[in-house]
């Protein structure tokens, strides 16, 4: 299988390459969302809180098959983890993943700070308005009882709020997050994100945190995990459990074939890029084919 080269494979699975459990530095510095986000609040969610779940975590994982497993894998498949570890597992796991998602999707507050056309229209399909969809997050944040996160979650063709609690992540799905769908974005309501500046005023903090969304973000991480949905309902044809549903599901190999071939153009690793190739695509003949043909 010839693998095409080129810059990054960062995007490929939003953030995720295998091992990568390493803290991200912030693509902006700890000043740069004031006035809506203070400084020290960001170096301390950054340096101590975020650095802390990974520092667990890896006391959970490393010296196991699970570091060979990157992070969203783990986190979408957490039946591979022990029951001993399972719990320090997931707390610690969610909260890295949770981060690295968090602080990504923020920017330097932008005035009048909007989606892109494509995320726009999706939300207008999804909640009536853009206004409809603020207004139900901010609410929905405001009413999650205690520590949490409220996310935005591609189900299907369609977004949906969710909440989940404590470090949990929709990835993790029903059975362990009492959620599930593919997060595009996602906002930090344990009181250390924003209790400096806004002590018990979640909505006041969540309203203002809009201004902070980094869209152009939110809209990649988007065209990923459309990437990986379908991978997903391929699955699902090729173990034949959700076949059905999957079937109805319009399953576009064309379109699949086009995305992988996009992602694989910002790959300059070709290990990895194969691996993923192999992991997902070639074991199915027809796929194979479709691939050839696509020149990968
Ligand atoms: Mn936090």
């Amino acid at each position: 299988m010839k693998i095409i080269k080129s810059k990054s494979y960062e995007s490929f699975f939003v953030f995720a390459k295998k091992s990568e459990y390493v803290l991200p530095d912030l693509p902006y510095s700890y000043s740069a969302l004031e006035p809506i986000i203070d400084a020290e609040t960001m170096r301390i969610h950054h340096e101590k809180h975020h650095a802390a779940y990974l520092e667990n975590l890896l006391n959970e994982i490393e010296g196991t098959h699970l570091i060979n497993k990157n992070p969203y894998d783990l986190a979408s498949d957490l039946n591979l983890v022990s029951e001993s570890k399972l719990e320090k597992v997931k707390n610690n796991l969610g909260g890295f993943i949770n981060h690295n998602m968090f602080f990504r999707m923020m920017r330097k507050p932008q005035k009048n700070n909007k989606p892109t056309d494509v995320i726009n229209d999706l939300i207008v399909d999804s909640f009536g308005s853009f206004k409809n969809f603020k207004n139900e997050f901010v609410e929905t944040a405001k009413n999650h009882f205690g520590v949490g996160w409220v996310w935005l979650c591609l189900r299907g063709k369609k977004l949906k709020i969710c909440t989940t609690k404590n470090q949990d992540n929709p990835l993790m799905g029903k059975q362990f997050a009492d959620a599930d769908g593919m997060p595009i974005l996602g906002v930090d309501v344990w009181e250390h994100a924003y209790y400096l500046q806004y002590q018990n005023k979640r909505a006041d903090y969540v309203k203002a945190w809009f201004d902070l969304i980094n869209w152009d973000e939110v809209e990649r991480i988007y065209e990923t995990r459309k990437i990986e949905s379908k991978l997903e309902k391929r699955n699902d044809l090729l173990l034949g459990g959700k076949g059905d549903r999957a079937k109805e599901q319009d399953f576009d190999a064309d379109e699949l074939a086009k995305g992988i071939k996009t992602e694989m153009e910002h790959t300059d690793d070709e290990d990895m890029a194969k691996e993923i190739a192999m992991d997902h695509l070639t074991e199915d003949p027809k796929y194979y084919t479709k691939l050839l043909k696509a020149g990968l």
